[in-house]
């Protein structure tokens, strides 16, 4: 085969394979460039006789007219090629849903939004939010608040005991916020409003109780403070976070050591179809507890309770979300299960007001 021969179907062979534009420039380079192959040869007629130089010349013109016409041709193929891959990278399926931001996805756990309709609904009264430690010692969980020695409350089946601290004092994982309350007697003066709302331990384990529960206590103490505003505090509670314009109430007495007298309190509702209605119906539901403060507790906490009186309440914050918002197991507030709280949760800009309405 002729030295032309062969160097056009090596040229045509490397265009061929030229598998991008660069390739491709370098083949051109190496075949029409200064020094290219084909450059070469068209330098090579001046020695050629004559009558040889004709015939040459336009053989390796004819060489050079059609590489340039192969280069042209897959130059055209990988600039196509480019144009296409690039659109498919950078292709956008406008027919997809749009991806929500952030703060349309998030979800408010129901119990965060009930923690926070509770509050919002006492500071609307005029209390202030108190809190303290979860790790409480003996003395403020039980001994201040009026538990005899020996209380079954104190046992071990009932609470989380820690190591005793560096000073041999036992310590526990609270059972209510009550610890809070005195905390705050030792540390002010009456008047007092406060409410604790918080996380409490006991060891209990089933679909209404969980060993990491949330209550919401209250208290009051001051020069007068009576029942009849126990009572009224209670009801503009309820009827606010039912969102209800009346709601029947029953106090049943009771007992705990820290209150006298102590009442539990029940609300009116009607139970229909797996639905639970308040402030209609015949049925009642026990939702919290309350009572007088003990005047053993306000002198444990240097309170004289010759000069002031006071009275408290407590409710469990997971309870009355539960009953608010019709949710069936208290277990499953702390499975994080993303299906559970996109069902149940709320959306994070539908902030609780009394004036807005507390659930949207
Ligand atoms: C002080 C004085 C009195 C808080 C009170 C209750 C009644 C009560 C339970 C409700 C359901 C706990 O979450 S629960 O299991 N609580 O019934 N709590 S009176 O009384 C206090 C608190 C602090 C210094």
């Amino acid at each position: 085969m002729s030295d032309l021969a062969a160097l056009e179907n090596e040229t045509l062979a490397a265009i061929g394979a030229a598998s991008d534009e660069a390739a491709l420039e370098s083949v051109r380079v190496g075949a029409l460039g200064k020094k290219g192959a084909i450059s070469a040869l068209l330098a090579t007629l001046g020695k050629l006789p004559p009558d040889e130089r004709k015939a040459h010349g336009a053989a390796i013109n004819a060489l050079k007219d059609q590489v340039t016409e192969a280069l042209a041709a897959r130059r055209g193929i990988l600039k196509k090629a480019a144009l296409e891959a690039q659109l498919k990278r950078e292709m956008v399926d406008v027919t997809l849903p749009v991806r929500l931001p952030a703060v349309e996805t998030g979800r408010i756990h129901p119990l965060s939004q009930a923690m926070d309709e509770i509050i919002t609904i006492f500071a609307d009264m005029g209390f202030s939010v108190a809190e303290g430690p979860d790790i409480e010692s003996d003395d403020y969980n039980f001994t201040k608040l009026n538990f005899p020695p020996g209380h079954p409350a104190r046992d071990m089946h009932d609470t989380f005991f820690l190591e005793p601290d560096a000073h041999g004092e036992r310590k526990v994982l609270r059972t209510h916020t009550s610890p809070v309350q005195v905390r705050t007697m030792l540390s002010q003066k009456p008047p007092i409003r406060i409410i604790c709302p918080g996380r409490t331990y006991r060891t209990d384990f089933d679909q209404t109780h969980t060993p990491m529960f949330h209550q919401v206590e209250g208290l009051v103490v001051d020069e007068s403070a009576t029942l009849a505003n126990l009572k009224w505090v209670l009801e503009e509670f309820c009827k606010a976070f039912f969102e209800v314009p009346r709601v029947g109430m029953r106090f049943r007495p009771s007992f705990f050591p820290f209150t006298s007298p102590s009442m539990e309190v029940d609300i009116q509702c009607r139970r229909s179809g797996g639905e639970i209605r308040f402030g209609e119906g015949d049925d009642w539901l026990e939702i919290l507890g309350c009572g007088m403060v003990h005047p053993n507790v306000l002198t444990n906490c240097g309170i004289d309770p010759e000069v002031y009186q006071g009275f408290a309440w407590g409710m469990g914050a997971d309870r009355v979300a539960m009953l608010k918002y019709g949710l069936p197991d208290l277990r499953d507030f702390f499975d994080a299960d993303l299906r559970w709280i996109n069902h149940y949760g709320f959306k994070p800009l539908e902030v609780p007001t009394l004036a807005g309405g507390l659930s949207g």
